[in-house]
């Protein structure tokens, strides 16, 4: 298992739309683990496949805070069957490090995926998890969190992100 470097806007694999995994594999399984222990490293609640260079349908999560027994979730070729309602959370991104925005979502969904042994499963979730869920689902879309936000606030996003790389720049 390693620790994998995560990418950061605006790299360009970033916006690309995944492949779906065409078998579980050992070699599957050894992009999971090192998805894992990236993302609890960060650390993160969840992290998809594309952030760590590797354009495919895979992403791990993990919502158990601090003070719970970890429980990971892996979701390997997902699909979002379902939606019901809406609701607004404070997100982040370890693609976007330092900024969170509220993004609007919908309340409750239903997967469907392959876990690391590549059985299928299907799960329904709500708060934090659906929104997990759908903010990896849609860096496997090319899909970040900066498109989902009003005109107004990708102004403001945009100026944080470019002052901060003018930071970036002076001090290389
Ligand atoms: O660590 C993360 N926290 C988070 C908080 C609210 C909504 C979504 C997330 S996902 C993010 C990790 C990440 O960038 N996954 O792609
Ligand atoms: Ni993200």
């Amino acid at each position: 298992m390693a620790v994998r470097e995560i990418l950061e806007y605006p790299h360009p694999v970033l916006r690309e739309v995944a492949k779906p995994v065409p078998r579980v594999d050992d070699e599957i399984r050894r992009l999971v683990d090192d998805m894992a222990e990236t993302m609890y490293d960060a650390p993160g609640v969840g992290l998809a496949a594309p952030q760590i260079g590797v354009s495919l349908r895979v992403f791990v999560i993990d919502i158990a805070s601090e003070d719970e027994p970890s429980e990971l979730y892996v979701f390997i070729n997902p699909e979002i069957v379902t939606t019901h309602g809406t609701q607004v959370w404070n997100e982040g991104c370890l693609s976007f490090p330092g900024v969170s925005e509220e993004i609007k979502r919908a309340e409750q969904v239903t997967v469907r995926a392959l876990d690391r042994d590549g059985n299928s499963f299907e799960l329904q979730a709500d708060g934090l998890l659906a929104v997990a869920l759908q903010h990896e689902n849609d860096h496997l879309n090319g899909v970040l969190m900066i498109d989902k936000l009003s005109a107004l606030k990708k102004r403001m996003m945009g100026r944080k992100l470019a002052k901060k790389q003018k930071s970036q720049d002076a001090e290389a």
